[in-house]
């Protein structure tokens, strides 16, 4: 299953002249020494490219290219893969430094440009020199966004960039809405759990639901709706085993206990995780639940000030269940709007909703802010299934 992601990471070119600190941005993006940084211009002679999950955006693949300026002939040979590499790009970071912008550099960015490759401008060596204004207004008439800095000695140089292709990425780079991706095929048939309880919305079903179902018909697989109740007979009636049930994470722990163990299992919230959020940072934010203490602050926070099935999920719900897994009196704080709250540090976890009226971007920069206060942060499907002990069934075909 891992392996076809491969196909979908998304493609991030970084270009520039040559010793403008390409390389050194692929290092500071993956973490590690990977590409050879020196001040001898034209050092890196190919593309050079390494894939990494870059949370939380997913899974990139970073490509370090040689200098477009290089002149000699076998330069020009380098300089025409770097062009034949914009033919694979998502997003391109374009990398300067306090040097008046060449004409070369000025044509660079128009052909990313006329190509539709939305830029990034990394203004780098901030330590060093400052861009006149002339040169600025060239790179800003092109790019998405600028971002001065300096890759050496700015500590947060790694977050800035993340936080930069957060706000450049195309929607549909960031925001794929297929939720069943990779997870079923053609005539696959697929059991949908949706108890009808008081708290459901008269005369029809929500949002996150609809939108699976919609996907479940794109795909060309076969869909059936149940409620809890009826699980057991729709499953005895089947000839063919389903792929996958999918329930509303309030019913998982019954469902669980009707769905053999060689069917895979998960709900709606977990599979909006990846479509809304960050699958692997809500996973690992999860794992602060073990680790909370007595009266930790917990924040739950809602995208929108009105929750469609009912109002006590976040407020009595989750925190019942968080604390009764956990043993410890807690004290819980609510939030819900379209803003994130400016001061989150006090806070050991922050629990958000499944996010079905907002976007992945504004999710993502959430996501952002927490990190950089190092708060773990995870979502309210994970969290029901930790407390409830299924989340690692819940999450096993990922
Ligand atoms: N002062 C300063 N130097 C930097 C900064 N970033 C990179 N450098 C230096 O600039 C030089 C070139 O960096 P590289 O990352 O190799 O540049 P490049 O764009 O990959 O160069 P080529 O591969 O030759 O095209 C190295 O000596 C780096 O240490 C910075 O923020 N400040
Ligand atoms: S955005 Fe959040 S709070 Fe609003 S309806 Fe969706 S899940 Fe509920
Ligand atoms: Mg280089």
């Amino acid at each position: 299953m891992i392996n076809s992601f491969k196909a979908n990471k998304i493609h991030i070119g970084i270009f520039g002249k040559r010793n403008s600190g390409k390389s050194t941005l692929m290092n500071v993006m993956l973490g590690q020494d990977f590409s050879i940084v020196s001040n001898v211009s034209g050092t890196t002679t190919d593309v050079n490219q390494k894939a990494m999950e870059l949370l939380p955006i997913g899974s990139v693949i970073f490509m370090d290219t040689a200098g477009f300026d290089d002149v000699d002939e076998l330069g020009l040979q380098r300089v025409e893969k770097t062009f034949k590499a914009l033919n694979r790009v998502d997003v391109g970071i374009f990398v300067c430094d306090y040097e008046p912008i060449t004409e070369v550099e000025e044509d660079f960015l128009k052909t990313l440009s006329d190509r539709k490759i939305p830029i990034l401008a990394i203004v780098n060596k901030e330590d060093e020199g400052t861009l006149d204004e002339k040169s600025l207004e060239v790179i800003k008439k092109y790019s998405k966004e600028v971002i001065n800095l300096s890759l050496l000695s700015d500590k947060d140089a790694r977050d800035k960039i993340k936080q930069g292709l957060i706000k450049i990425l195309p929607d549909e780079v960031i925001a794929p809405n297929d939720a069943l991706n990779w997870l079923v095929e053609e005539n696959d048939n697929i059991i949908l759990v949706i108890p009808i309880d008081k708290e459901a919305p008269k005369d029809r079903i929500i949002l996150p639901q609809v939108q699976i179902i919609r996907n479940i018909l794109d795909k060309n697989c076969t869909c059936m709706v149940c409620k809890e109740d009826k699980l057991e007979r729709v499953l005895n009636n089947l000839k063919e085993k389903p792929k996958m049930v999918i329930t509303d994470s309030q019913a998982f722990k019954s469902v669980s206990r009707i769905v053999p163990d060689d069917i895979s299992l998960t709900s709606f919230s977990i599979l909006f995780a990846r479509l809304k959020g960050d699958f692997q940072t809500f996973l690992e934010g999860t794992d602060k639940i073990d680790k909370l203490n007595e009266n930790d602050n917990i924040l739950v926070c809602e995208s929108c000030t009105h929750h469609p099935i009912g109002d006590d999920i976040g407020r009595v719900k989750i925190p019942n269940l968080v604390q009764k897994y956990t043993g410890k009196t807690l004290n819980f704080e609510f939030y819900s709007g379209y803003d994130f709250p400016d001061n989150i540090k006090n806070y050991a976890l922050i629990i958000h909703c499944g996010a079905c009226m907002t976007n992945r971007r504004e999710m993502l920069t959430r996501i952002m802010k927490a990190k950089a206060a190092n708060i773990p942060v995870t979502n309210y499907g994970m969290v029901i299934s930790k407390c409830l002990g299924i989340l690692d069934r819940a999450v096993k075909m990922f």
